[in-house]
């Protein structure tokens, strides 16, 4: 008989800062070669549907899947986790399998971790997931699958890698239909796609290249584009997010895409990501022209020091010029920056916040807090430093400082990202910017900031 497999996200940790929900595209893509091969696939989103541990006890006990997979971030392992026992408990037959960023480089810690885990799928999943699958209908072994990891014989092994997936376009679109979409819609009318995997950087901190190769593999435009018209027919949805970590590694390919979306007359916005050492203005201007609103641009930090550190190959005065041609189009900038960073000082930290406000004075970026996730050298250098301090990763949701070196404390680091938006409200070009109109929530953010930064100024005396 067929299996029937049941996807799971677990939710986030409570008081973790968290986006807004929509339908993962690691598990839609699972999901979705699933069905191609006709398997039967059903999702539960716990953090979409808010569902407790016991809430999800009863939905997968009415559901009796026979094979239960559960996704997770380093941010999520242990409430996946969880998931994953109480799934044992309530479907003791079910075969459990688990993959994702964390669990990829924390195999085998995982299956010793949790006694109701039998297989962790590493890196990219979907030909892996159908092949265990296969393997389970067919009711033979699955101990020597390709990126698995499991146990055999009382000892957890580790298979060799699945080579990458090199034809993206291959891949049936992200089976979005088992996620409640009009749920979304309420709370955001956007829809979120992938059009590359992997990264041609190295940087110290990032997961991505790591779990994705350190190659840009990368679909179509024509089939990045049938799947924007695609979406825009299904759901009436004109705005799009790319979550490529780097949508513009191959300009030309960038080119195509927007040439596409022009030729096909398709009425939508959209917002990226890239590296401001692989964007051009023309291409800006081309972006614009096919609807882009947005660019996200990893700025990391203001000091050539730290981003040398990082080995993110590009200078404060290339990011000062394209955020430059940014503003000048008329799209919004929006810096992703990272402090404390092995190497940052309380100085150096100070010059990237005064930094971004420089680059970015109309909207604040995004303070991440420096975390070393496992499979990454920051992660080796921070525990073999003996500077990691934080294990608990539930609290690795980048708001939280989780090592101290000896050049900054982790209090001096809290104290630096709440500082970094306390200033950022603080400054008279925000707050007597003429073009902003006065509104009482402007008020409001001025008022908790003002006090928030009181309270700063004193606990730092
Ligand atoms: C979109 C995105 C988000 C979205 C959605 C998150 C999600 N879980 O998909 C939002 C905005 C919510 C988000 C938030 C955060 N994110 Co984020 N995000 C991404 C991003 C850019 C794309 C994810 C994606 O869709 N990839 C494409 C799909 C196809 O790949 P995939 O998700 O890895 O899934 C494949 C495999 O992992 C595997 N797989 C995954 N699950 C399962 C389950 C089973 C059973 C199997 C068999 C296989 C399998 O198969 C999938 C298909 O090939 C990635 C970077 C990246 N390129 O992956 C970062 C990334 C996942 N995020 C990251 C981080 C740090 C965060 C945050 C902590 C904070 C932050 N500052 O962004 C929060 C935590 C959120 C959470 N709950 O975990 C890190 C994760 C590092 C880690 N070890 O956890 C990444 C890798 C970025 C990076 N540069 O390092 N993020
Ligand atoms: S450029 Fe971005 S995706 Fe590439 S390695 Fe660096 S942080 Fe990762």
């Amino acid at each position: 008989m067929k299996p029937h497999i049941t996807l799971v996200s677990p939710a986030a940790p409570a008081g973790a800062a968290m986006h807004m929900p929509f339908a993962l595209l690691g598990l839609g893509y699972l999901a979705a070669v699933l069905e191609k091969n006709n398997y039967k696939v059903d999702v539960i989103d716990c953090q979409v549907l808010k569902l407790s541990p016991e809430e999800f006890r009863t939905e997968i006990s009415r559901r009796q899947p026979d094979i239960v997979g559960v996704t997770s971030s380093t941010l999520t392992y242990q409430s996946g986790l969880k998931l994953i026992k109480i799934a044992k408990e309530a479907c003791p037959n079910c075969i459990t399998i688990t993959g994702g960023s964390h669990v990829t480089f924390w195999d085998d810690k995982a299956l010793q971790e949790c006694a109701e885990l039998d297989i962790v799928v590493r890196r990219e999943g979907e030909y892996t997931m159908l092949e265990l699958v296969q393997r389970i209908e067919a009711e033979e072994s699955y101990d020597d699958v390709l990126g698995t990891t499991c146990r055999k014989d009382g000892k957890i092994i580790r298979n060799p890698d699945r080579p990458y997936i090199e034809d993206l376009d291959s891949l049936p679109f992200p089976a979005r239909h088992l996620w409640p979409m009009e749920k979304f819609r309420e709370l955001e009318d956007v829809l979120y796609l992938a059009t590359s995997r992997g990264c041609v950087y190295w940087c110290e901190f990032c997961t991505t290249v790591r779990m994705h190769g350190r190659k840009y593999r990368m679909r179509s435009a024509k089939n990045v584009v049938d799947e924007l018209e695609f979406l825009n027919k299904t759901y009436g949805i004109s705005k799009f997010t790319f979550c490529d970590d780097a949508f513009t590694v191959d300009q030309p390919r960038t080119e195509e895409l927007c040439r596409e979306i022009l030729n096909r007359g398709l009425k939508i916005q959209w917002n990226c990501g890239t590296r401001v050492d692989m964007i051009t203005k023309e291409l800006l201007a081309k972006m614009k022209e096919a609807g882009c609103i947005t660019v996200w641009f990893g700025v990391e930090s203001g000091t050539q020091q730290v981003l040398d550190a990082m080995k993110k190959g590009i200078t404060p005065e290339l990011t000062i010029k394209v955020l430059g041609w940014v503003r000048e189009l008329g799209l919004k900038p929006v810096p992703n920056v990272i402090l404390g960073f092995p190497g940052e000082t309380k100085k150096s930290a100070w010059k990237t916040i005064k930094f971004v406000e420089k680059i970015a004075p109309d909207d604040v970026g995004f303070y991440n807090v420096a975390t070393p996730f496992p499979g990454t050298p920051m992660y080796d250098m921070v525990k073999d430093k003996g500077w990691l301090r934080v294990t608990d990763f539930d609290l690795y949701d980048t708001t939280h400082p989780i090592f101290e070196t000896p050049w900054l404390s982790m209090k001096d680091l809290g104290k630096l990202r709440e500082g970094a938006l306390h200033h950022y409200y603080l400054r008279t070009k925000f707050l007597f910017d003429k073009k902003r109109k006065f509104k009482v929530s402007t008020a409001l953010i001025f008022a908790a900031n003002l006090i928030a930064d009181v309270k700063l100024k004193f606990r730092r005396k």
